[in-house]
């Protein structure tokens, strides 16, 4: 910003230096080598430019990073409890040197950001685990698995110039950035800012208690959802920002602003709790709402136990409230009473109250079989939003996705089940049989272990857009491990149902039939690799339906299989 001969600040001229500087920042990264960064690392990027993750300028050296572990706090004292790194493969940290620059890029290729780099290091995952973590059990944290399967085995640390904040053409009015935050309250003239964070579908018992809170402390709410993580075409992300836009309205005006957030949550449980704290004091809150279980990786999974202790959160981020300048706010729980029809802490519930509440496994059972949804729980227009993106089972799409040896029934029951959907004229039927696909998708690839995985992969997200879109996805490779089953599992389930079928035939069977004639040539040894005889089959640890085509025809198979679909409300 430069100085006019008046005496006041001329702006134009610096706002052209800026674009200058940033013109010739592009040009010299020209000769720079660069990388493209997945989701993850795009939202920390994106928090590291607009300053969210003050005092952060750049991502951790070593020394920082190091301080971080043990003490959650930067090598100069500064409370910091999550290593905030540049993680990059073993090639990439060979061609690099400190000192050096590397241009930061988005998915698409797009320059983001110039990175010096100041340290490269190898870090010790397992201790970054425990100490962040708690656990370097893979099964156990999500998080932990996150970091050993999907970040790179290198980190890099250095200062950053930023070219452009990564590009977003959805809901760009609400991606609010620190100094934007901190100028809408000002003008709004809010002294105190409660900031929640949610990464949740919010109802009436949510609205209740942030509005509670805020009356107790005097002050306005800064609604704060993350988004960022999922696929962009994910429909889950607009129809959870068009809940928040609705919930948004229910609050008395002037009372509530809504932002969004890129956060990469860790499911760090109490450091993450203490790092949103600091991001929330960045974005001008002076107190932040910490649920009994924030950030735990299983927090509201009724079927799983949360990992960290309750209240473990709250206590951290009060214990250093001297040193973040953000004050704590413990999330009360609000329950409904239906003899007063409103809504009270559950602490105040006296015995005889009739108490009212619906799970999120019974509001989620309540939208797949199209029942009611009362408005002491929700908003209408919540649930109208919730029941355009959760349509009734009867009218999701799906996948049968059917597992087993060569020569076990796979391709047939999937034919059979193909014409059987062709003809109810429901929904719009795809075949990816197993042969088919390795024509038409997979012909590049041979029967390695790797292979066979990408090959499934590559299957599942097929049949995950097929689902996504209202369709059948019917699928019938071999899909001799569990794996790529598992994740094809996870990613399609979150679209609609998804209905794994383990052809148990046995081998004996299948080879007796041998219908191509290749278990012969295997066993001949022409055939390498031939699953069942010289490369393993494991079988699906928990399908939905199991079927062994030993006794039984190929159209009493796929009964076994309506009979299930229509059990489970997928067809009427
Ligand atoms: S995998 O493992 O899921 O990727 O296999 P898939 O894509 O279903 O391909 C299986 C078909 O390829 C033929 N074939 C082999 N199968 C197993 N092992 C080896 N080494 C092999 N080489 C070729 C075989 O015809 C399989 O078809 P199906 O319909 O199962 O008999």
């Amino acid at each position: 910003m430069a100085n006019s001969s008046s005496g006041t600040i001329d702006y134009s001229e610096s706002l052209l230096v800026h674009f200058r500087r940033i013109e010739s920042l592009k040009q010299d990264a020209l000769s720079y080598p660069s990388i493209d960064l997945n989701n993850r690392q795009l939202c920390d990027l994106e928090l590291l430019l607009n300053r969210a993750f003050f005092p952060l300028n750049g991502y951790l050296d070593r020394k920082d990073y190091e301080r971080v572990l043990e003490e959650m706090q930067l090598a100069d004292g500064t409370v910091w409890p999550i290593p905030i790194c540049l993680d990059i493969d073993e090639k990439t940290a060979g061609s690099l040197n400190r000192g050096d620059c590397l241009a930061l890029n988005d998915g698409e290729g797009f320059m983001l950001a110039i990175l010096t780099v100041s340290d490269i290091w190898q870090p010790d995952k397992r201790r970054e685990a425990l100490t962040v973590y708690g656990t370097d059990d893979t099964d156990l944290h999500p998080g932990v698995r996150r970091l050993y399967e999907q970040c790179g085995s290198w980190y890099i640390g250095g200062r950053l110039e930023g070219i452009s904040l990564p590009i977003h053409y959805d809901f760009k009015e609400i991606r609010l950035t620190p100094s934007e935050t901190h100028k809408k309250f000002t003008l709004n003239g809010w002294r105190k800012v409660i900031g929640f964070h949610t990464e949740a579908y919010l109802h009436c018992a949510h609205k209740e208690m942030i509005q509670k809170a805020a009356r107790d402390a005097g002050g306005c709410i800064f609604l704060q959802p993350v988004v960022g993580l999922d696929h962009p075409g994910n429909l889950d992300h607009y129809t959870h920002v068009h809940c928040y836009q609705e919930i948004v309205k229910k609050f008395p005006k002037n009372m509530i602003s809504l932002g969004l957030s890129p956060l990469a949550s860790r499911q760090a449980g109490p450091r993450e709790a203490l790092w949103q704290a600091i991001i929330k004091k960045n974005y001008g809150c002076s107190h932040f709402i910490v649920e009994t279980d924030h950030a735990d990786p299983f927090a509201s999974h009724l079927d799983h136990e949360n990992f960290y202790p309750p209240h473990a959160a709250q206590k951290l981020v009060r214990e250093y409230e001297d040193k973040t300048f953000i004050k704590m706010i413990p999330a009360m729980k609000m329950v409904y009473v239906e003899d007063q029809a409103q809504y009270m802490p559950e602490q105040e519930v006296e015995s005889e109250m009739n108490v009212k509440s619906i799970s999120s496994g019974e509001l989620k059972r309540r939208l797949e079989e199209d029942l009611e949804i009362p408005e002491w729980f929700s908003y209408p227009e919540v649930v109208a939003e919730l029941r355009r993106a959760f349509p009734p089972r009867s009218s999701q799409g799906f996948t049968v996705f059917i597992s087993g040896l060569s020569g076990s029934g796979k391709s047939t029951l999937a034919k059979v089940l193909l014409v059987k959907f062709l003809e109810m004229r429901g929904r719009p039927v795809t075949l990816l049989d197993g042969d088919i696909v390795r024509r038409n998708l997979s012909s590049e690839l041979n029967f390695s272990r790797e292979h066979r995985n990408l090959n499934i992969t590559r299957i599942g997200f097929v049949a995950s857009e097929i689902t996504k879109n209202g369709g059948i996805a019917l699928c019938a490779p071999i899909a001799p491990f569990e794996e790529p089953r598992r994740a094809n599992r996870e990613l399609i389930s979150r679209y609609g149902g998804y209905i794994e079928v383990y052809m148990a035939t046995p081998i004996e069977v299948c080879e007796q039939r041998d219908r191509k004639g290749l278990y012969a040539k295997a066993r001949a040894g022409k055939i390498k690799a031939f699953t069942g005889v010289s490369d393993p089959y494991t079988p699906p640890v928990n399908p939905e339906i199991t079927i062994d085509t030993t006794e039984i025809s190929p159209a009493e198979a796929a009964q076994e299989v309506f009979l299930y679909l229509v059990e489970q409300g997928y067809l009427r």
